[in-house]
């Protein structure tokens, strides 16, 4: 398989079509949004990765990465595009659905689709086989179509996409085994064959796994500020058990993965996932418990400041999406708290981001919500001239408490 053409240059298209471009193939890079394609052509990707821009650069400069806007013939098609949710968490398959259709007037016979989107069990055997099967081809004998979701994590994510284990579900095990060659030429991990609704119903667990598990501690970290302990010290403590490892609290889930896959089950199965949907509801109302912390510290202020420092969905990235900060932000104006945010990484926001000094100056609170590296090393004794009110509260223990304790702060850490 020589020519393969991938659709969707985001988060995971583009470092996907850079190594391959860089691995021997030749690529055919295709994104429907012109200001993708426009940033790539200066050089300059839409999206901060860490060590994207060189790889891109060196795909395109050595003429093995095209772009177009539309897809063209080619041996193998990597469909990468978004699966949002809609305002009813029903998964939004229109962007799969047409990359499908768009590839569906060039294929060929011995072609290869993948679909590596996260995408609701069913999705590759319902929606694209049929797809392929209306373009005049047996899907899994004429055409080979198979799952191959990443589990790379932003960040690292050329390094994962390398190294990482794989799993390839295949239409019929000639699909998977095709799949298998592609991969087997740049993916260093183990490759686990199977079909491709486990392959997709995998991908789900795996992040459904991560959200209930964080909804557990976020939870108990409501139980332990009833009961005057410190979760902190009951999650180091039972994960010193074998077999016990918890996750850390925090203001709440976000990214364009947690907040979104679990549902994907939801509605395939709504009878049977109680558990699954409980866990959103409760980390979904995270930042409401984070908002009745700060109104405890405050309540004594004459229209308090608060400051927020962090409105990126984890630490050391640059995106916002369903960040809990934004939750928070709407539940503390409507308690008409003047606010102020400030984030070292984010690039854009739905609200205006001010400097660090800017954003303390004044304040009656601080809150950390992302244990951003560089909060790590905040010196209280420089923040506190800023402040009308020394109060800290920590969403993600960030800081060293004792040492703020010191500079004259009233420390609070989310579920302590
Ligand atoms: N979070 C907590 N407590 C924790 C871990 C995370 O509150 O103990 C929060 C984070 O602050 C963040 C959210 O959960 O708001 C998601 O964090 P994440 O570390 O899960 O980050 P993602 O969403 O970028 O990456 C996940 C990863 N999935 C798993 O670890 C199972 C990654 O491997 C996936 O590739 C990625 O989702 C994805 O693309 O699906």
């Amino acid at each position: 398989m020589k020519t393969v053409c991938v659709l969707g240059l985001g988060y995971i298209g583009l470092p996907t079509a850079s190594i391959l471009a860089t691995s021997g193939h030749r690529v055919i890079g295709v994104d429907v949004n012109a200001r993708v394609i426009d940033a790539l052509r200066t050089g300059e990707p839409h999206i901060e990765e860490p060590g994207l821009r060189a790889i891109a650069q060196s795909a395109l400069s050595s003429g093995n990465l095209e772009l177009r806007r539309t897809p063209e013939p080619a041996d193998a098609f990597i469909i990468a595009v978004p699966t949002p949710l809609t305002s009813d968490k029903k998964p939004d398959m229109s962007y799969v659905e047409r990359a499908a259709e768009s590839i569906a007037l060039h294929l060929r016979p011995g072609n290869l689709v993948i679909l590596e989107s996260t995408s609701p069990p069913g999705t590759t055997c319902d929606l694209v086989a049929p797809i392929v099967r209306r373009a005049g081809f047996e899907p899994g004998a004429q055409v080979f179509v198979a799952y191959c979701p990443e589990r790379v994590l932003p960040g690292r994510i050329l390094k994962e996409i390398i190294e990482n284990d794989r799993v390839i579900g295949g239409l019929d095990r000639a699909s998977a085994e095709k799949a298998l060659e592609l991969y087997g030429s740049f993916v260093e991990g183990e490759i686990f064959l199977t079909d491709a609704t486990t392959a997709e119903t995998v991908k789900i667990v795996e992040n459904t796994y991560r959200d209930v598990n964080i909804a557990l501690v976020n939870e108990l970290s409501r139980v332990c500020s009833e009961l005057g302990i410190s979760v902190w010290d009951v999650i180091e403590l039972s994960n010193r058990h074998p077999r016990v490892r918890l996750h850390a609290p925090g203001p709440g889930v976000g990214g364009h993965c947690l907040p979104v896959d679990p549902w994907f089950l939801v509605d395939r199965c709504p009878d049977c996932t109680r558990l699954i949907r409980a866990s959103r509801a409760v980390n979904d109302e995270q930042p409401a418990f984070t908002a009745s912390l700060i109104e405890t510290l405050v309540e004594d202020v004459d229209r308090p400041k608060v400051a927020l420092l962090g409105i990126t969905y984890k630490a050391d990235v640059d995106d916002v999406r369903e960040s809990p900060t934004s939750a928070l932000i709407g539940l503390l104006k409507r308690k008409g708290y003047e606010l102020s945010v400030h984030d070292p990484h984010a690039r854009t926001a739905s609200i205006e981001l001010q400097g660090l000094e800017e954003a303390l100056d004044g304040a009656d609170c601080a809150v950390i919500l992302v244990d951003h590296s560089q909060f790590r090393e905040l010196d209280p004794a420089r923040v506190a001239p800023l402040m009308r009110t020394l109060q800290l509260l920590d969403t993600k223990r960030t800081v060293a408490a004792e040492a703020w304790r010191e500079a004259g702060f009233t420390v609070r850490l989310l579920g302590a």
